[in-house]
């Protein structure tokens, strides 16, 4: 009896410890953020704005010689800017206030080549200055982007640059207030003014900066801030290896602390990374950084912003989003409500959790205490979560409405301060008294969005199914978007026919050719028709049952190219750079050297004054050009230069290039390629 007795007590005294020791708190599993990582992730989203002499030149990238009285921003309003990024629901502002052209927005002490010296204000202004009190007025954070290629500077390439680069930085990072985040861009090194020499200057990317001391310096000006850079040099945060506004649907906050990050890591980070180095998107309201107004009509439309919404802040990383400044010194009104109808469908469809009145059960609860139960991830305090024993790496919660409830988007958040755990996870709802798969994901990291066709059921399950340690979720949502339909592509083939698709096949298409806004009165497209000549063709997608239209979509097109003939080249499949299909490309033969031309026989004399080059979209060895000569012959014999230069960050950003040239009379294009992106001979058309 004694014995049993003794044995009773043991087991008593065992079972408490074991309870204490099991609702202890998990021990952080793998790298982990530091405090400025974790504030910068929760801002989620904040603006850039690009603003700099290339807004007057209409250029992406300036050489460095620009005249500085070009400057002149006649209406500039600071506080617009803050108020539409406040009112659009982002935290900050990052403005460039010396992009690679080297003109400094702020009157820098170290340089000429600045707003002192500008036209504008008489050479007193100062738009960082501006942009600082408007965010502090607004209740915004502000960021600076730095750029540490200078075309203008003559030492750029010397060692003595980097003092100046520091001397910059300096002023910058102490004369206006609070910096959250300081954005050291990649691009490097080429081509330039360099104060008069002219020349291509090239420079070690990974010592010339001397990152090491450079982030230090950062670091004591502001402690509070994270440093960007593009994964060369390990800073706070990583660059996800894409101007399009999108990160892998695996993004692991981590990276190894030294070596190269080729495109793969930045896109998906690196699952057994020893340092952690989140992800942030950034990407711009049109397709280019700076205003050029040829764009005007290429503002990003609500379903496209949405996706890049579901492809940033909805896979672990932050939106960066950029407005060009436009000449006056203000948003452009269609970027402004862009973005506010953005907002407001983001509002819109996180408006209801529908978790709100639910309840929750989990497979297994650490330690059996509610420190850790299910509940707290519908408790609305991101403090809280929801952890398992240490043992378990495979758990799963259950939610039920208790009625039917119909839902197309799950969010889910890791407690991040512990570590990324989750690598694969998946969302089941039981509908009409069976277990129905809706979606599988693999990484969660701070928020995960998943969506999928609305579903009604009465009870969800969200169920992990690997994870590195111990899974700790701090948050989970249920939500019944609105559809937003997208709109429908168009694209004329070479003998002239216009192809119109919609992306979702129960809507019907409407369109105009006079470029007037089509509605449910105009032209119903029924199937490809023949054009000829200049054209502009807008169209909307329009769904009957729900009665819902798209965004227009506007599409101009010059000259036909039905005649059109490539010359020089047997391979038939070279026809697909002229066939109005984006998506179909062709690469040069690879035997050739540069320069590699490609020449077209327009089948008669015409006016010409300009072309636009459409490069390779893939992800491996597109062979996109960055610089060109572009000549024009009646004969195919005497060929005359009529424009020449780089497509500026076509690397990054490898959208439509258009250039401009004086009216001439042609029969024959060339197009020549003088280098590529990839430093080899490799040419990929569109
Ligand atoms: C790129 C730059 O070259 C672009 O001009 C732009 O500033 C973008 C944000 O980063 O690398």
């Amino acid at each position: 009896m004694r014995r049993y007795f003794l044995f009773v007590i043991i087991l008593f005294i065992y079972s408490i410890n074991y309870i204490n020791a099991q609702a202890i708190a998990p021990a952080p599993f793998g790298p982990v953020p530091t405090e400025n990582q974790v504030r910068w992730q929760e801002m989620e989203y904040y603006a850039f704005v690009h603003f700099s002499l290339n807004t007057y030149t209409n250029q992406p990238w300036g050489y460095g010689n620009e005249d500085i009285n070009l400057f002149n921003p006649k209406e500039l309003d600071c506080r617009q800017w803050a108020c539409i990024c406040k009112e659009a629901g982002m935290k900050g502002i990052i403005i460039t206030a010396k992009h690679h052209c080297g003109f400094c927005l702020w009157p820098s002490k170290y340089t000429e080549y600045s707003v002192k010296n500008a036209l504008w204000c008489n050479g007193k202004g100062d738009v960082v200055r501006e942009l600082a009190d408007a965010c502090k007025e607004y209740g915004l954070k502000l960021g600076i982007y730095l750029s540490p290629w200078d075309r203008n500077s003559a030492d750029y390439g010397k060692p003595e640059y980097l003092t100046y680069f520091r001397n910059q930085l300096r002023e910058l990072l102490t004369n206006y207030g609070d910096i959250f985040e300081v954005w050291f861009d990649g691009a490097n090194g080429g081509t330039g003014y360099y104060g008069g020499a002219n020349e291509d200057r090239k420079i070690d990317r990974k010592t010339y900066y001397d990152w090491k001391n450079t982030y230090k310096l950062v670091r004591e000006l502001q402690p509070n801030i994270v440093i960007w850079n593009d994964g060369g040099d390990r800073a706070d945060l990583r660059w996800v290896g894409t101007e399009g506004g999108a990160v892998g649907e695996t993004n692991w906050s981590l990276l190894n602390a030294t070596g190269e990050v080729p495109y793969d890591m930045l896109h998906y980070g690196l699952e057994n990374g020893n340092a952690w180095v989140p992800a942030e998107v950034n990407t711009s309201i049109r397709p280019e950084w700076f205003y050029h107004p040829g764009e005007d009509a290429k503002v990003k439309t609500l379903p496209q912003l949405m996706v890049t919404y579901y492809n940033s802040i909805g896979r672990n990383a932050t939106l960066l989003l950029n407005f060009p400044i436009m000449p006056n010194g203000l948003i452009n009104e269609k970027d402004e409500k862009a973005a506010l109808d953005f907002a407001k469908a983001v509002k819109e469809a996180f408006a209801v959790d529908l978790t709100d009145n639910a309840k929750i059960e989990a497979s297994n609860v650490r330690g059996n205490s509610s420190d850790f139960d299910a509940e707290n991830t519908i408790d609305d305090d991101k403090d809280t979560y929801w952890a398992t024993d240490d043992s378990v790496t495979q758990a799963y919660l259950t939610i039920d409405f208790g009625k039917p409830v119909t839902f197309n988007r799950f969010l889910v958040q890791e407690y991040i301060g512990l570590g990324q755990r989750v690598k694969a996870f998946s969302v089941e709802a039981l509908v009409d008294g069976n277990w129905k798969e809706l979606a599988k994901a693999t990484t969660i990291g701070y928020k995960r969005i998943l969506r999928f066709e609305s579903v009604t059921a009465t009870q969800v399950r969200f169920n992990i199914t690997d994870s590195k340690s111990c899974p700790i979720i701090s948050n989970i949502g249920i939500y019944d978007a609105p559809q937003i339909l997208t709109a429908p592509s168009i694209i004329r083939n070479q003998s002239g026919e216009i192809i119109i698709t919609p992306a979702d096949k129960e809507s019907v298409v409407y369109y105009t050719l006079d470029g007037s806004t089509p509605t449910t009165k105009s032209k119903k497209y029924m199937s490809p028709f023949q054009t000829e000549g200049k054209l502009e063709v807008s169209a909307i997608a329009y769904e009957p049952a729900s009665g819902k239209s798209s965004p227009v979509i506007n599409e101009k097109f010059d000259l036909p190219r039905k005649d059109w003939k490539i010359v020089g080249i047997k391979d038939e499949k070279a026809y697909a750079i002229i066939d109005g299909d984006q998506s179909t490309a062709w690469h040069q033969n690879k035997d050739k050297k540069m320069p590699i031309d490609l020449v077209i026989d327009l089948g008669k004399e015409e006016n010409v004054c300009g072309f636009r080059y459409f490069p390779d979209q893939a992800l491996w060895g597109p062979g996109i050009i960055t610089n060109y000569k572009f000549y024009i012959s009646i004969d195919n014999k005497k060929w005359k230069l009529v424009d020449q230069g780089e497509f500026s960050n076509i690397k990054n950003n490898p959208l439509w290039q258009t250039k401009k040239f004086i009216t001439e009379k042609a029969r024959y294009i060339k197009l020549r390629a003088l280098s590529n992106t990839e430093d080899n001979n490799n040419i990929g058309l569109c």
